[in-house]
């Protein structure tokens, strides 16, 4: 069991005690259940190992005593935990749904069960619609909309997993299957292999010599709640997480097509069988072939080539002039993930980060970086422990004693500056001034109508020491909707002042969108790709900062953090004298 699955049962404990409020100490105890998860969520050893160790003590996390030690140890012997499921006993499941749309957390979630006896997202949408959210305590009309607005979001994410969650679910059972000497290889196919910022389903391809063995082997993972199909060379099933996953098991000799295939996108998939057809040939997931006669099928290259096209990278696939960029042999060369030379957006326990300074610098090094940029919050944040000016001052007088320490990597000051309701900046220009790279983005008020939110935003930009825009659309994947404002308008700012626009990799938000890269590519701008590290294991999620580049198109001259330091900082909009 990872810490990331008893982080979340604490995390529903801590909810229902909120919800239901019967314990005469909840606010109390759901506060240890609430630090506990937050300090699981960070540490960096698994619980599980500790337990393990007889040297070691669960009560070694912090924020864990003695009777949350003894739940996280029932949780990994039995997978559950006894308190937990007493209480579930008590509400209908259906209504911790609740929870999942945007701005309601467990007080509106009692509120509209004891006061409206909804149980459920259902339930809750017929109520408002039907106008009975009026007059509740605290509801205005203003509020009635958000929350027409987070039903919406809700059920456009509902069966769709974050792209994080769908790479690593793969991976686990990548090495599962890989167990069986039988297996040879396993390619993850589907929106998955395309880099999707969501994926529905898991369609996992599977070569290998027994494969009735495989299959067997697949359906008994213990991850597995429910076989919905299982065939030949096909296994369909349900995880206990929710997500379906397809195994196909195939020929070796078929294994191009096949990948083509279930790489999709199916309109990808549409525009190449049009092709197909107009030579008289047919495209399947068996080959491509003429009559009888198969034409190619073993490699996707092969394939491809027979089309007179060159192979096409899965995170193009989506019919968006790919197949006509092969065709003249303009197809772009795709940025790569070993291209990045440095990140320039992440945090530190100076503001809420979960490693120090030295330590952020030191993994960044082993990865082969040349630099990096820390950017803790400013004063406004204070959930996030932002810095005041005295911290801030104090935050680069740290940040300039790590040089000293860590040598073979630049460890810039920086700071990730609010961006205020009225577009001021959270520092004064006599602190900012003082950072070698400045950063600014939006954490409040990200309900506010476009046309005030573009004045916002290119007042920020106006300001001479703003030289990246972090996460500038505010969107959390399945979560939050982008705030609404003129992209246009704001992107031809942030160009003729020479501000650069960060692509935040972080799978809960990927912003900007692929689909804004790309605009952004087309106004002839560059982006910064960020992962908004909070503890040295996030630099990883690079990787998916560089498929939603890829899928933008973006080449590596696109990629200003692909550029060595000094060129990097020549790039940049010039400091004022
Ligand atoms: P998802 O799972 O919703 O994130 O998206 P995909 O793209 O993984 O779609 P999925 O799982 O329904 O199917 C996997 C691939 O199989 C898809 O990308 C293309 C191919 N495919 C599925 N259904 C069709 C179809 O009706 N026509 C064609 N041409 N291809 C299809
Ligand atoms: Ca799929
Ligand atoms: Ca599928
Ligand atoms: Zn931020």
């Amino acid at each position: 069991m990872e810490n990331r699955d008893i982080a979340a049962v604490f995390e529903e404990i801590a909810n229902l005690m909120k919800i239901m409020q019967e314990d005469p100490k909840w606010t109390f105890k759901a506060a240890a259940y609430d630090r506990a998860t937050r300090s699981l969520e960070g540490f960096h050893e698994r619980a599980e190992d500790l337990e393990r160790d007889p040297r070691r003590k669960l009560t070694e996390i912090p924020g864990v005593g003695e009777d949350l030690a003894a739940k996280i140890k029932e949780l990994i012997e039995t997978g559950k935990c006894q308190y937990h499921q007493e209480m579930l006993k008590k509400v209908p499941r259906s209504l911790l749904e609740l929870l999942q749309l945007q701005g309601v957390g467990p007080q509106k979630v009692r509120l509209f069960h004891k006061e409206l006896g909804v149980n459920s997202v259902d339930d809750l949408e017929k109520a408002v619609k039907a106008g009975r959210l009026r007059g509740l305590p605290g509801m205005s009309a203003k509020s009635e909309e958000n929350l027409l607005k987070a039903l919406e979001t809700f059920q456009r994410a509902a069966g769709r997993f974050r792209l994080d969650t769908a790479y690593e679910t793969a991976q686990m059972i990548e090495a599962y299957l890989k167990q069986l000497n039988e297996v040879e290889q396993v390619t993850p196919a589907g929106s998955l292999r395309r880099g999707r910022e969501t994926v529905g389903d898991l369609d996992l391809l599977v070569t290998g010599r027994d494969h009735a063995r495989i299959a067997e082997h697949f359906s008994k993972h213990p991850g597995v709640d429910q076989i919905l199909g299982k065939g030949e060379d096909k296994v369909s099933v349900k995880l206990k997480n929710g997500m379906q996953v397809d195994v196909r098991l195939l020929e070796e000799e078929a294994y191009g097509a096949a990948l083509m295939y279930f790489t999709g996108s199916k309109e990808h998939n549409i525009a190449l069988r049009e092709r197909a057809r107009k030579h008289g040939w047919k495209l399947s997931e068996y080959g491509l072939s003429e009559g009888e006669k198969i034409l190619a099928r073993r490699t996707e290259e092969e394939v491809y080539k027979k089309f007179g096209l060159a192979w096409i990278p899965p995170e193009l696939r989506e019919d968006q002039g790919e197949i006509e960029a092969a065709e003249k042999g303009e197809l772009p060369r795709l940025v790569e993930l070993k291209d990045i030379k440095g990140d320039l957006q992440m945090h530190t326990t100076a503001s809420d980060g979960k490693a120090s300074v030295e330590e952020m610098a030191e993994a960044a090094k082993k990865r082969g970086y040349q630099y990096i940029l820390i950017t803790d919050h400013s004063k406004a944040v204070t959930i996030a422990n932002g810095l005041d000016e005295k911290r801030a001052a104090e935050n680069i007088r740290r940040i300039h004693a790590a040089r000293k320490k860590v040598k073979d990597i630049e460890i810039w000051a920086g700071a990730e500056v609010d961006i205020m309701g009225d577009g001021k900046l959270d520092y004064s220009d006599e602190l900012l001034r003082q950072f070698d790279i400045v950063l600014v983005s939006v954490h409040s008020r990200m309900n506010m109508p476009a046309e005030e939110m573009t004045a916002r935003l290119l007042k920020a930009l106006e300001n001479p020491y703003v030289r990246i825009l972090g996460h500038p659309t505010g969107r959390q994947i399945l979560r939050r909707d982008p705030f609404q404002f003129d992209v246009e308008k704001v992107f031809e700012a942030a160009k003729k002042h020479g501000v650069i626009l960060e692509l935040n990799g972080n799978p809960d938000r990927l912003d900007l969108s692929d689909r804004h890269v790309r605009l952004a590519k087309e106004r002839g701008m560059k982006v910064i790709i960020s992962t908004d590290a909070h503890h040295p294991d996030h630099f990883d999620l690079m990787r998916y900062g560089v498929l939603t580049a890829r899928r933008a198109w973006l080449e590596k001259k696109d990629v200003l953090n692909t550029l060595p330091p000094a060129k990097l900082l020549a790039a940049l909009r010039p400091l004022p004298k």
